[in-house]
């Protein structure tokens, strides 16, 4: 896998963090949050919202650090 994020921003720490935590194997793509890295074209193409942080594994575009529907995954257990 690898992440895009700014270690910065709130919502990379998150998952960086959670990462961390599980000791995930993954690599590191420093998109610069303060020079508006994350509006660039090239990045733009990885995450038409153009926030950080996103991930991408093969064919796979993640590109929430939290879960949305966090009542139907706990239902979904
Ligand atoms: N729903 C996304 C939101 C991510 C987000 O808003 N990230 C902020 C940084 S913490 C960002 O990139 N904002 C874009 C901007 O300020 O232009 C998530 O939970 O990861």
């Amino acid at each position: 896998m690898l992440l895009c994020s700014d270690p910065c921003t709130v919502n990379s720490r998150k998952v960086l963090a959670g990462l961390d935590q599980m000791k995930a194997d993954y690599k590191q793509n420093y998109i610069n949050y303060f020079t508006g890295e994350h509006k660039s074209e090239s990045f733009i193409k990885i995450n038409p919202h153009a926030t950080v942080p996103a991930a991408t594994d093969g064919d796979l575009t993640l590109t929430e650090s939290v879960r949305s529907r966090c009542v139907t995954d706990f239902v979904a257990r």
